[in-house]
């Protein structure tokens, strides 16, 4: 008896021993995994801060707060609070353009219209498929809206003389200039020029920024860029610009010089004509900005000035018979017909289009902004770019760091 006793005596011992050693090894003694907190006003600072001991990679940077420098303490905001501008992005696609246009929208979501969820008109000459339907409206945070072009707009001008819009064809084919033999660019083109603003979609709109398939944006943009425009009276801004290929153009400085004498009462009085020729406005030097990006001005557009520029260009059938591009179009007509006060250069807006790249010049605003462009990929002060007369025209220093650039 007194041995089953000393023997109970010991389990009890024995079970005591085990509980209090669970409780020990549950108490403070082992630390446990916590995140560390971001949300406090000061920058990260390792000292006081619980530490990492799940992951010793996680505790190394909290000691050296130079690696970790991301200090933006809040995620901000979903969705910026305020006022929207009347706004919308536009992008001309065709089906087989989805998965390109798809990327473009990541890109304009994430670094800019996830917090604004402006709406997205697509124009196309056929209709829009389901498919492409379905895949740009899950993408785009804003509403969006699919347009039909009518025929007249995609089509040969009845004064065009087809013969002679062929033999141009062919022979640009030879030169094999780029898009020489194409139709269809044509057809863009003239579009792009006359018509897009038009659409019954952009009637609902005054501002718009065009987007094209394959682009990419590689900063941060923490603020409303049409709020911006508005507020500084800009009407037409860009990123790149650059020198035109001379085949594709050749008499389409005589068409605006023609339309200048016809209508001196829209040119504008303090314009840009320096930033399109070197001799007063005699010869065309062939810079203009780069219009797959634009942000800008419709009712700008759709004002006469330009509607009389547009139909000037076009009865003189250089779309046809040449193969002059939106981008010079909509450049002569921004330099000359606006005050030059109402373009913009967005040094802020890291760009992509093959093959060129906008990165913003200034490390700090790189930084700032989360940008990952390389700098060396800049194309602003490179020799075939025309930012640099920008500058010069509108005697504005150019951003800090340029000169490393060059
Ligand atoms: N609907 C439609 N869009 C077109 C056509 N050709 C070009 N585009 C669009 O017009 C814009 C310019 O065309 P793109 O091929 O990018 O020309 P590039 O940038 O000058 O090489 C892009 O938004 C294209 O998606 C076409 O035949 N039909
Ligand atoms: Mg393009």
């Amino acid at each position: 008896m007194a041995g089953t006793q000393r023997y109970m005596r010991y389990i009890v011992f024995a079970l005591i021993a085990l509980i209090l050693l669970f409780f020990i090894s549950s108490s403070s003694s082992v630390p446990s995994a916590q995140w560390p907190n971001y949300t406090s006003e000061t920058p990260a600072d390792p000292v006081g801060k619980p530490e990492l001991a799940t992951a010793s990679g996680a505790k190394d940077q909290l000691a050296q707060p130079t690696t970790s420098p991301n200090d933006a303490k809040t995620l901000p905001p979903a969705v910026v609070s305020g006022d929207r501008m009347n706004a919308t992005f536009v992008t001309l696609a065709r089906n087989q353009d989805v998965w390109e246009i798809a990327k473009s929208i990541r890109h304009v979501e994430d670094r800019f219209n996830r917090k604004f969820n402006y709406d997205w008109v697509f124009l196309n000459d056929a209709e829009f498929s389901d498919e492409f339907k379905k895949v740009t409206t899950a993408l785009v945070s804003g509403k969006t809206k699919y347009g039909l072009i009518p025929k007249e707009h995609w089509s040969f001008p009845d004064f065009i003389d087809q013969d002679r819009a062929a033999k141009v064809r062919d022979e640009m084919k030879e030169k094999k200039i780029i898009y020489g033999d194409s139709i269809s660019y044509r057809h863009m083109c003239r579009y792009e020029s006359g018509f897009f603003f038009r659409h019954p979609l952009m009637l609902d709109y005054e501002w718009y920024w065009r987007v094209e398939p394959s682009i990419e944006l590689y900063c941060d943009i923490n603020y409303d860029t049409f709020k911006f425009m508005a507020e500084k009276k800009k009407k037409y801004s860009f990123v790149i610009s650059l020198y035109e290929y001379v085949e594709t153009i050749p008499t389409l400085w005589d068409a605006v010089k023609n339309f200048t004498t016809a209508h001196p009462e829209h040119i504008a009085k303090d314009n840009s004509m320096k930033f399109l020729s070197d001799d007063g406005g005699e010869t065309y030097n062939h810079c203009h900005f780069w219009s797959n990006f634009e942000i800008g001005n419709l009712n700008w557009l759709r004002s006469k000035a330009y509607i009389d520029y547009f139909e000037s260009l076009d009865h003189a059938g250089g779309f046809f018979y040449e193969r002059w591009g939106d981008a010079p179009v909509h450049s002569i007509a921004a330099a000359l017909m606006l005050q030059k006060e109402e373009l913009h250069f967005f040094n802020d807006i890291a760009y992509y289009h093959v093959p060129f790249t906008h990165c913003p010049t200034g490390e700090q605003y790189r930084l700032d902004h989360k940008c990952h462009c390389n700098p060396s990929d800049n194309f602003d002060w490179n020799g075939y770019s025309c930012t640099n007369r920008f500058f010069e025209l509108n005697d504005i220093a150019k951003p800090e760091g340029y000169e490393k650039e060059q």
